[in-house]
């Protein structure tokens, strides 16, 4: 092969998988660069535990191309002439590592960055190649044309026919139990006293030490602690939390989906996120896997169906989503809420016993489970009518999986409603009773949540109903929400402005008014 003909081939931090696109024609004389850049660090300010866990995978994926024969050139954040940006690198080597013919690149994560690449071909004056992202099991052109003509983008719709192509929890045309959705079975409280299965941790190895040094000494006011580091960051260690995830939570995923417990973290989750997000396991290899689990009869049909609906389900969908939406999707604010982000979302410092919760766990771990961020970081912010922008960069920043692609539909649809209903269609809006029924937070906490007003009342209760009035006018007509405004209706003028009172009383002592 002439030099001409060599390929300069990029992958990024959240593409470490030896099977990637971008690397499956990969000949010898080409040259695979993986770069630790300034920029990709601060454009939002990672979590230290995201920015540990990310670069010490990164390095422990160039050590594993290298040993598959690949030639690596690998940048260190603290290499000397780091130009600080993927597209500084890219210049940097193709003017120091010779001629090639061409970039090859994977779709990435973010639009930012593939409007970014888009440019490239241009700029460095060089064919690009840029390759779909085969990780995902719903190809983007295949999202888009289930989407043609409909009117609402329904998961569940979307989740069966990936069921069907993908082969996956099918008995011939049926699905596996009879039924495609078991979610009734997966709303149980977490009995007291039960077992919670002892999660997995990893010691960190001399290339972690390492990469905790460098985030400490250069990243040290990000939010968060960087070490101790638990989770895998290599694929075989990730392969083994995949393992002991399946034989010690997965029978009781579903049960247990929707629980919170105080000082809890992980309960029963599979906590396997960001080993996907990243490239260490393949989400298809996961799924089959859960499945392979019923099969063999260790397993029950409600936690792997369930189980496997996130994955197949919400995490395609939310991706296509992304994709066919972007940009104009991040622009929308439906609600036009607008309050800033209160500070207990960095400190934890707040009387609210479960976002104190859900906030430590954050800084600590990097993790939160899905109810947390939905049900108690997000809901607040929801009812408090906190800025998109300002929420969004937050679980953009705080979460170890955390990539535009899903946190972005998640947060500004799911959890906020900005989109109007593209996501969701009715805003999961919840009072304190939900949060009691689903937790063992409010045995604890300094406020009351039976009590609706008053300074000791829980805050969930009255900015449940301050929300509706604030937004009487755009929720109103959602067929979904016609029981609570029908309460609302009941609801005399003495409460409503007992309602609105305490709701700004509580605005102004959290510093939002
Ligand atoms: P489990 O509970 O074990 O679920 C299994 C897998 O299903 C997860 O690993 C994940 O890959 C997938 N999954 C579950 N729910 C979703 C979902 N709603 N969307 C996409 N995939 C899903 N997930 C991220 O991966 N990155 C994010 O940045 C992110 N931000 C979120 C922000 C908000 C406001 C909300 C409500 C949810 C967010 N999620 C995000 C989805 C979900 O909370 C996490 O995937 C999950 O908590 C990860 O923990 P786990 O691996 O233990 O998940
Ligand atoms: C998240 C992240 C961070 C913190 N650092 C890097 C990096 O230094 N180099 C890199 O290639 N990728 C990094 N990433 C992941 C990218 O931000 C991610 O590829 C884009 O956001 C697209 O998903
Ligand atoms: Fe959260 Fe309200 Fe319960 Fe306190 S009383 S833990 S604020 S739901």
């Amino acid at each position: 092969m002439t030099k001409k003909q060599r390929a300069l081939r990029l992958v990024l931090g959240d593409q470490l998988t030896p099977g990637l696109s971008a690397l499956q024609d990969y000949r010898e004389g080409d040259l695979v660069l993986l770069a630790e850049v300034a920029e990709e660090a601060t454009y939002v300010k990672h979590h230290k535990k995201k920015l540990v866990f990310l670069f010490s995978a990164m390095r422990h994926f160039a050590e594993e191309l290298r040993e598959g024969g690949h030639e690596v050139r690998y940048v260190r954040l603290d290499d000397a002439d780091n130009s600080g940006s993927l597209g500084g690198e890219v210049e940097r080597t193709l003017k120091e590592c010779g001629s090639f013919e061409r970039l090859v690149v994977t779709h990435c994560g973010e639009y930012r960055l593939h409007d970014e690449m888009t440019k490239w071909s241009e700029r460095f004056d060089l064919p690009v190649d840029i390759r779909d992202d085969d990780r995902f099991l719903c190809p983007l052109d295949r999202f888009a044309d289930w989407t043609d003509g409909r009117k609402r983008l329904t998961m569940e719709y979307f989740y069966r026919e990936m069921r069907r192509e993908a082969g996956l929890l099918m008995d011939g045309d049926d699905p596996a139990g009879g039924e495609w959705n078991f979610d009734r079975d997966n709303r149980k409280k977490l009995p007291s006293g039960i077992d919670l299965p002892v999660r997995p941790v990893h010691p960190s190895d001399g290339i972690t030490q390492e990469v905790i040094a460098l985030v400490e000494d250069r990243f040290g006011e990000h939010f968060g602690e960087a070490e101790p580091l638990r989770y895998a960051v290599t694929r075989a260690h990730a392969e083994d939390d995949l393992k002991k995830f399946l034989d010690i939570c997965l029978p009781c995923f579903g049960d247990y989906q929707d629980a919170m417990a105080e000082g809890e973290a992980f309960l029963f989750h599979s906590v396997l996120s960001m080993y996907m997000n990243c490239g260490l396991l393949d989400p298809r290899t996961v799924c089959e896997a859960a499945e392979a689990e019923y099969r063999e009869g260790r397993a029950p049909i409600n936690a792997v169906e369930g189980f496997i609906r996130q994955i197949l389900g919400w995490r395609e969908f939310v991706r296509g989503l992304y994709w066919l939406k972007m940009p104009d999707y991040a622009k929308s604010n439906f609600l036009d809420a607008k309050r800033d982000l209160p500070d207990f979302y960095w400190t934890g410092e707040t009387k609210m016993a479960c976002v104190r919760d859900a906030v430590l766990t954050t800084q600590k771990h990097a993790y939160a489970h899905h109810i947390q961020r939905l049900m108690i970081t997000g809901n607040f912010a929801l009812l408090a009518g906190i800025s998109p922008k300002q929420v969004e960069e937050w679980y953009l920043l705080v979460y170890a999986d955390a990539y535009e692609w899903v946190e972005l539909p998640n947060t500004h649809g799911m959890a906020l409603f900005a989109d109007g209903g593209v996501m969701a269609t009715k805003p999961y809006a919840a009072s304190g009773a939900y949060i009691n029924r689903m937790s063992d937070y409010c045995s604890g906490c300094f406020y009351s949540v039976s009590k609706k007003y008053g300074e000791k009342a829980c805050p969930f209760n009255y900015l449940y109903w301050n929300f509706l009035i604030e937004n009487e006018d755009k929720l109103k007509g959602n067929p979904r929400l016609n029981m609570p405004y029908r309460n609302l209706e009941k609801m005399d003028d003495e409460k409503r402005k007992a309602v609105k009172s305490d709701s700004e009383r509580f605005f102004r002592e959290i510093g939002i008014a």
